[in-house]
């Protein structure tokens, strides 16, 4: 009955209380209860698969083993390899003008066989059905993004709230039923210096942290402490990394919906994986070969410009065994939602045997 009184004589006052009920509403479905579920799913995720994936592992091992030594012992298949690799870096610099012809650029001829046979591994970065929240972290900088943002939610919940109750507050207390007579006063200085310097003092609670993380997410960070360096280039429409310690580069390209196999996500299943150690850090050198693109993963906080012209660097250092997944993150031209990342992280074992391999397949 007040309720529908108040609205009756404060239209804005129904409406603010509407807005307001409604973001908590959002706010509450859209980050507490995913963030839940988020951390039960990856709990019960990563060490419900890692020791299992450990037998695999050895088999896989095994198969590597196998797989290189074959490799190494037919010359015949490496020289035919090496030369659909020179066939196919002669047809990459070719400029791609037909969208068509780009899209389905890699898939027209035949695959090199891979010489690195990856086994099954748990998917932990990449966002599932019905999710609101955000991705489960594997990375350091990204755990600390996840905690920023839960304290700013609270932040920002706290501060809606306090308002919410000043209006309330306002629209009883000065009610034309109740505050017949308003007063004149057009000036309280003491409530201005209130009203001022509490932002001031929230935005740099906030500013704090925040510069603490941005600096924690750069580059220097890791100065001179890299145990991995690949050099990213964006390209309309594939991603080129380089790995210049061990001497090779190679192009990653979407898989085509017709050829994926079973269990391969669509849209972010590409044909050359970049490999990484796990708990080790790695550098990240980025930049793009034509237009502006961006390099993003989100379950290592990684989002960075591809700037034709200019190296743009950053770090991130996988925490948990398996695959994860990301996108070309700024609108880079007609098939800019196909070129998409895959980074599969594995023991330090598993890519040394991957370099090898990857050092025959791609220099
Ligand atoms: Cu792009």
């Amino acid at each position: 009955m007040i309720f529908k009184v108040m609205c009756m004589k404060f239209p804005l006052f129904a409406r603010s209380f509407v807005l307001a009920l409604a973001c908590s509403a959002l706010l509450l479905l859209g980050h507490a209860a995913p963030a839940i579920a988020q951390e039960a799913s990856t709990e019960a995720q990563i060490p419900a698969k890692t020791p299992d994936s450990d037998a695999v592992k050895a088999e896989a091992e095994k198969a590597d083993v196998t797989d290189n030594k074959a490799k190494e012992t037919t010359p015949a298949k490496v020289a035919g390899e090496k030369a659909a690799n020179e066939a196919e870096q002669g047809k990459l610099l070719e400029p791609k003008q037909d969208n068509e012809q780009a899209k389905d650029a890699r898939p027209q001829e035949e695959q090199p066989a891979a010489a690195y046979e990856a086994h099954e591994q748990p998917v932990i970065g990449m966002a599932k059905d019905w999710q609101l929240g955000m991705m489960p972290a594997a990375s350091p900088v990204q755990e600390r993004l996840i905690s920023f943002h839960h304290g700013l939610l609270i932040l920002i919940t706290v501060i809606s709230l306090v308002v919410l109750v000043l209006l309330i507050y306002v629209c009883v207390k000065f009610s034309a039923k109740n505050n017949p007579v308003p007063s004149k006063n057009a000036h309280n200085t003491l409530i201005e210096i209130i009203w001022t310097v509490i932002p001031v003092l929230l935005v740099i609670a906030i500013l704090i942290p925040s510069f603490k993380h941005l600096y924690y997410m750069d580059h220097s960070e890791i100065e001179g402490k890299a145990d991995v360096t690949i050099k990213i280039i964006g390209y309309q429409w594939y991603w080129n990394y380089e790995y210049p310690d061990a001497g090779f580069a190679f192009d990653s390209y979407i898989v085509k919906e017709e050829d994926l196999k079973p269990g391969q996500p669509r849209l972010l299943t590409v044909d050359n994986e970049i490999v990484v150690p796990v708990g080790k850090k790695v550098l990240l050198q980025i930049t793009g070969g034509d237009v502006i693109h961006s390099w993003a993963l989100p379950s290592f906080g990684v989002k960075m410009d591809a700037v034709p012209g200019h190296l743009n660097e950053t770090w991130f250092q996988a925490d948990h065994l398996g695959i994860y997944y990301g996108q070309c993150s700024e609108l880079c031209g007609v098939n800019h939602g196909f070129m998409p990342i895959t980074v599969r992280v594995v023991t330090q074992e598993e890519y040394e045997a991957w370099l090898e391999a990857a050092k025959a397949k791609f220099s």
